[in-house]
């Protein structure tokens, strides 16, 4: 059986095929603001996108992605706490099966109805394949979505959603700014966690937002009503 998000095939169950979901270093965690040290020495993130570089959009059977071009440094995250150049290679998101549920990190034991990660590797290796596996391979951006206002950058990523219903299904997706969906500021928790999903590799620097933004009740329906299709995240 593959894995998923049911009772049989769900987190509890990934470390039977994947040892590493009891390692040192797994995500998601529960950030809890007082207990996080301030680091005077932490940067801004530096963020450059290039909406020219938006590929596709794809069904991958979990979540819907959008996928980048990256063979060249025309978007990228540099600075904040990690050192070099990461090149963007894909977003997605996570979301639940109600408004008071769907994100992977929770604040002081506080969920979000949904979470976006924008996902980034190292250029100090060949390819994103290779960082993946990295203790320093990869830097998510993550950023918590919760129900409010209407997310008008949202709108043409859920409008893709007729023309992949299907498992491994996509559809070209050009000229998309990532860098819309952002809230206005940039203030962030970091630490040193993994992929969320299988192989759970430990090879990602979280960079997660602090700042919420909003999605209507509306849109994380229509993403929820996607993710029957999709049979992606339904956290608990
Ligand atoms: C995921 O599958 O959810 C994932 C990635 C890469 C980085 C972070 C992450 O594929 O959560
Ligand atoms: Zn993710």
């Amino acid at each position: 059986m593959s894995w998923g998000y049911a009772e049989d095939n769900g987190p509890a169950k990934w470390v039977a095929n994947f040892p590493i979901a009891d390692g040192p270093r797994q995500s998601p965690i529960d950030i809890v603001p007082g207990e996080a040290s301030y680091d005077a020495g932490l940067k801004p993130l530096s963020i450059k996108y290039d909406p020219s570089t938006c590929l596709d959009i794809l069904n991958n059977g979990h979540s819907f992605q959008v996928t980048f071009v990256d063979d060249n440094d025309s978007s990228t995250l540099t600075d904040g706490p990690i050192s070099g150049t990461y090149r963007l290679k894909q977003f997605h998101f996570h979301w639940g099966a109600a408004d008071d549920r769907g994100s992977e990190h929770t604040v002081a034991g506080t969920k979000y109805a949904a979470e976006l990660h924008l996902v980034h590797w190292n250029t100090a290796y060949p390819s994103f394949g290779e960082a993946a596996s990295k203790p320093d391979g990869l830097a998510v951006v993550g950023v918590f979505l919760q129900v409010g206002a209407e997310n008008a950058s949202l709108q043409r990523l859920l409008d893709a959603f007729d023309s992949i219903k299907t498992k491994g299904s996509q559809t070209s997706f050009a000229n998309f700014d990532p860098s819309t969906m952002l809230p206005g500021c940039l203030d962030y928790w970091t630490y040193d966690g993994s992929l969320t999903t299988p192989p759970l590799l430990e090879s990602v620097t979280w960079i997660v937002c602090k700042e919420p933004v909003s999605v209507s009740p509306e849109q994380v329906g229509l993403q929820r009503e996607c993710s029957d299709r999709l049979c992606a995240h339904r956290l608990e």
